[in-house]
């Protein structure tokens, strides 16, 4: 599914976030950049040790929960990958909404910033971090939309969700 947005366009996909031929991948990282399962260990699996090697490096103090950084892709079909780090979900009243969205607009910021023209980003926090996907996909969706209409760029983002369920979350959202 795909909607125009001042001149962008925002896509929903099912998918592998990892096998995404996109400027920039996001990454749904913690805030050591310590690699993990989910989305973060597929990034590392199919990118290789350089991803891990170059944040050690560049950001030895991590990343704080509602942000991102940006790094190298490794052997990915990317030229960055983008660490965002959302919140873990403490029942709704922990400021989880407005973590969950400056997460995803440093991330969008940061794309920008490099001349992304397409960035892959996945739902941060609906896995381990046990953010309720229905929940989460409004306030990624907004996040992004906001984002499109005050900045015009990039040209594409796609939320690429793992399984159905969160695939119908994020088009009943958009
Ligand atoms: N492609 C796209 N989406 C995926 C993939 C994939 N390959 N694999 C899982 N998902 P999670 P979080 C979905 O746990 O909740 C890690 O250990 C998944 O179904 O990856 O932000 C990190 O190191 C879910 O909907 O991220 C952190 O410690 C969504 O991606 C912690 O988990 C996010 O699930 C971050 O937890």
């Amino acid at each position: 599914m795909k909607v125009a947005i001042n001149g962008c366009t925002l896509e929903i996909t099912e998918g592998d976030i990892a096998a995404q031929e996109v400027d920039a991948i996001v990454n749904a990282a913690n805030r050591f950049l310590a690699g993990g399962g989910g989305v973060d260990g597929a990034i590392h699996r199919a990118g290789g040790p350089a991803i891990m090697e170059d944040t050690a490096r560049r950001y030895p103090e991590g990343c704080p929960t509602g942000s991102a950084v940006i790094g190298v892709a490794g052997l990915l079909a990317a030229k960055h990958v983008i660490h965002a780090v959302g919140p873990v979900w403490r029942g709704g009243n922990e400021n989880e909404a407005e973590l969950l969205a400056g997460a995803y607009r440093r991330a969008l910021e940061l794309a920008a910033q490099h001349a992304c023209r397409s960035v892959a980003m996945p739902a941060l926090s609906t896995g381990a971090y046990g953010y309720p996907i229905d929940l989460a996909s409004r306030v990624a969706v907004r996040a992004v939309g906001d984002f499109l209409v005050e900045s015009g760029t990039p040209e594409l983002v796609r939320f690429v969700l793992w399984g159905r369920a969160a695939y119908d979350a994020f088009a009943a959202a958009t």
